[in-house]
């Protein structure tokens, strides 16, 4: 699949940011020194390194006596050791946290809860004593379709608490999207709602699983939240209401104490070709991950307001709202909606409101907003801010800089940390009060990580130069399998090179070794013979200050072989021109070089995003050569988008 050729990296970009001193004065990894110390305790001896994080960062309610079992490419973590998630996110906190707010939630017509340690744990253990009294036992499947409300952390902690696997569908996603995943997943419950709230609209929740459940899905029991309070609860046998299911139950409810290697959740993740792959995570190496990464690298105190955008539905939501800050004992802010409702300042007002201190969202927002200008930002005041983290895809410095300057107020560190669903936790990001950042890279593998840039034949490539990024050795949180499909696990991510996994994207490492992300490998263009990574291009577009997106992809040229077609929307109260097109041809020729001019320049209202924010560059490959995409888009945001690139070809 990947080329042997080199990847050309482009970009330059020589900020550095030193970790401001009072930050590192009180953080948990203070300087490169301890860093360094780390990495190389763990690069001597790895078993001796993971099991003492094991040790320090779960409960075990017996001890594990084998750190690894690795048989490549499967690997099984803290072997005979047993644990209980729930238990370490909530009751070992109880004796000191009891009335301490686990979840401020806020609505997105503005209803708010606070939900304090005990509160959670007692509605945890209810809604599992609910699923017991369905027959939901240690090992079965539980589907979650859930609006961003508490309840949604509520039912994956209690599915964890008996040790049922859960596998939240995102609330966004179709009926058909669910009803694939139910059946692939054999989900024996399905906890949903009514609805949800977005873009002051209510998502029918409800009304999907209906659709979906006209076709097999082998689902025996559906249990109905009320959230936005429109529909009835459909009749017959299979249909409950959740407020009915818990109620009377008890609020005790022991913990089922799991091996280490018991599979904790499925996730669903989409690629370009082929059905959806179900990621299977398992507890103990998740957990502890989940665990160490969240306080590493948001350096968490337990007086932090602690707030991750993501839905639940992703892979962000499980570690980074739920099970990491959870586990860490602080505060995490849930909110319900769309980031602009009821006005463009609404995630400014939350951050203000709640005093929160930790900050994790993604460029695609982060560009959003800078769109929108820096008026809604300062009607609020951000100075509880004190760390900002981003995920999801590259960042370009344009808006890191603008992350860092006007919503950090230049005070606040920026942790961009890159990792996957398959890989369950943060791999790659700075440590805060340790690592000096530059814009636009993710910096240096965490200890215990090996990732590394190799070439097809397995070589590392030099300092500079493009490679394909894999990570070499096990680590606790990786993926398992692919639920149902053992081989296409082997297939997809250890067939590149033996026993090594392959991420799927293109990096590489600067002058002093920092890792730079350059996109999926599969969006890699090729011109002229040199293979480009798409980031780099998009990101000297960003820089123009005009531009608030862009996409860059390659459509088959005659004489070129590919031509570089760029899709740009532009900031507010910037209208398209051919002038404008010349300009912009002409500032990424100068900004790096003659090779990466775009050969169109096409001005689009939006780009095409997956639902959790990720620019689908497939499907402008199509558009960009007159195609009909005939590939799937069920995990596109919104199908007007792409309806509206095809018009303007017309
Ligand atoms: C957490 C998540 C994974 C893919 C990954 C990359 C891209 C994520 C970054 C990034 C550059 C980053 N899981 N990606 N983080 N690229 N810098 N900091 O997003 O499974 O949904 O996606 O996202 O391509 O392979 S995911």
């Amino acid at each position: 699949m990947a080329d042997t050729q080199e990847i050309v990296s482009v970009l330059t970009e020589s900020r550095v940011f030193p970790p401001p001193e009072q930050f590192s004065q009180r953080a948990h990894i203070r300087g490169m020194q301890d860093y360094q110390r780390l990495w190389d305790e763990a690069e001597k001896d790895p078993q001796k390194y993971w099991g003492e994080r094991a040790r320090e960062e779960l409960f075990w309610k017996e001890p594990f006596q084998t750190v690894l079992d690795w048989k490549p490419p499967h690997a099984r973590w803290f072997v005979e050791g047993k644990t209980n998630l729930t238990y370490n996110c909530l009751d070992r906190h109880l004796p000191r946290l009891k009335d301490k707010p686990a979840i401020l939630f806020e609505g997105e017509p503005g209803d708010r809860r606070s939900i304090t340690y005990g509160e959670l744990s007692q509605q945890v253990n209810r809604l599992a004593n609910g699923l017991k009294s369905l027959g939901v036992k240690k090992g079965d499947r539980v589907g979650i379709y859930l609006p961003m409300v508490p309840e949604a952390a509520v039912a994956m902690l209690a599915c964890a608490r008996l040790g049922a696997v859960h596998s939240v569908v995102f609330g966004g996603f179709s009926a058909e999207a669910l009803q694939e995943r139910m059946k692939d997943a054999g989900v024996k419950v399905l906890l949903t709602a009514d609805g949800g709230w977005r873009k002051g609209a209510v998502v029918p929740l409800m009304k999907n699983v209906e659709a979906a459940l006209t076709h097999a899905t082998g689902i025996e029991k559906v249990v109905v939240l009320t959230r936005t309070g429109d529909g009835k609860l459909p009749a017959g046998p299979k249909f409950l209401a959740w407020d009915a299911l818990v109620k009377g139950q008890s609020d005790t409810c022991e913990p089922e104490w799991v091996e280490s290697e018991h599979p904790l959740f499925i996730l669903y993740t989409s690629g370009s070709t082929g059905k959806p792959k179900g990621v299977l995570h398992s507890t103990a190496g998740y957990a502890m991950m989940a665990s160490l990464t969240t306080r590493w690298v948001f350096d968490l105190r337990e007086d932090d307001v602690y707030w991750c955008t993501a839905d639940v539905g992703w892979v962000t939501g499980h570690s980074y709202v739920v099970y990491g800050p959870l586990m860490n004992g602080v505060t995490t802010v849930l909110y319900e909606g769309a980031p602009t409702q009821p006005g463009p300042d609404r995630f400014w007002a939350i951050i203000e409101r709640y005093k929160v201190s930790i900050l994790y969202t993604a460029p695609t927002a982060i560009r959003a907003f800078m769109r929108l200008g820096d008026g809604p930002v300062k009607q609020h005041d951000l100075s509880s801010l004190r760390l900002l983290g981003s995920v999801g895809e590259p960042i370009n410095p344009e808006a890191w800089m603008w992350y860092r300057d006007v919503i950090g107020g230049g005070r606040c560190p920026v942790v961009d940390t890159w990792w996957q669903t398959e890989t369950g936790a943060i791999m790659i990001s700075p440590l805060p009060g340790a690592t000096p950042t530059k814009p636009g890279s993710a910096t240096f593998p965490l200890p215990g990580i090996h990732a590394e840039i190799l070439d097809r034949d397995g070589k590392r490539v030099p300092r500079g130069q493009g490679g394909l990024l894999f990570v070499t050795k096990p680590w606790p949180s990786m993926l398992r399998t692919v639920y149902g499909d053992p081989e296409r696990y082997v297939k997809t991510y250890f067939s590149e090179l033996p026993g090594m996994y392959f991420t799927g994207d293109g990096a590489r490492t600067d002058a002093d070794g920092y890792v730079w992300l350059m996109g999926r490998v599969d969006d890699v263009v090729n011109v002229a013979g040199h293979r480009l990574g798409t980031a780099e291009v998009e990101s000297a577009l960003v820089a123009h200050a005009k531009v608030a997106e862009a996409a860059v992809v390659g459509r088959p040229d005659d004489l070129k072989g590919t031509a570089l077609v760029a899709f740009v929307t532009l900031k507010h109260g910037n209208a398209p021109s051919d002038a404008l097109k010349k300009e912009l041809a002409a500032h990424v020729a100068k900004e790096i070089g003659a090779i990466a001019r775009p050969d169109e320049i096409r001005f689009a209202e939006g780009l095409p995003k997956t639902r959790s924010g990720k620019i689908m560059r497939r499907l402008l490959r199509d558009v960009a050569a007159g195609n009909h995409s005939t590939q799937d888009t069920t995990t596109l945001e919104d199908l007007n988008v792409l309806a509206a690139l095809r018009q303007n070809d017309e």
